[in-house]
């Protein structure tokens, strides 16, 4: 059994979880932060059999779309000791995915 640690964009979740879930995947959807934009993001923990992995893993590139994303969040120095914001375009995703060796798992 895998586990499958997928961060993804808001905006993808709700078709990502629906067609996970439609296809009989469990899910547990937990709202996190990225450290760098800090803005707000979707961690998905999806556990699952091994034959599984490949599916799992083509339905989140499917439903995950990589963005621009503007910040202007990185401050400069400019003369005189002043900071200004940098706007700067990053681009976000799809998804961020990592596939976990799971040891033992229980439902008790
Ligand atoms: P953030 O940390 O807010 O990062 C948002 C986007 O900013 C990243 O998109 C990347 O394009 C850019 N970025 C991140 N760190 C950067 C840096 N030090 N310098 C320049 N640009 C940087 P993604 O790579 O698609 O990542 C989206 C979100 O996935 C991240 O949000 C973070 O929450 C998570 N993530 C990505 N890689 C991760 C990792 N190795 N470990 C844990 N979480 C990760």
């Amino acid at each position: 059994m895998k586990l499958i640690v997928a961060i993804v964009q808001d905006q993808d979740s709700p078709s990502l979880v629906q067609e996970l879930t439609d296809k009989e995947y469990r899910v547990t959807k937990l709202a996190s932060t990225g450290g760098f934009l800090k803005a707000g993001n979707t961690t998905l923990l999806i556990g699952v059999e091994d034959d599984g992995v490949d599916e799992v893993t083509q339905i989140i590139e499917k439903n995950c779309k990589t963005r621009d994303i503007t910040t202007s969040l990185l401050p400069v120095t400019a003369p005189g000791d002043t900071f200004m914001p940098y706007p700067m375009v990053v681009k976000v995703g799809g998804a961020s995915v990592f596939i976990i060796d799971v040891e033992k798992h229980m439902r008790v």
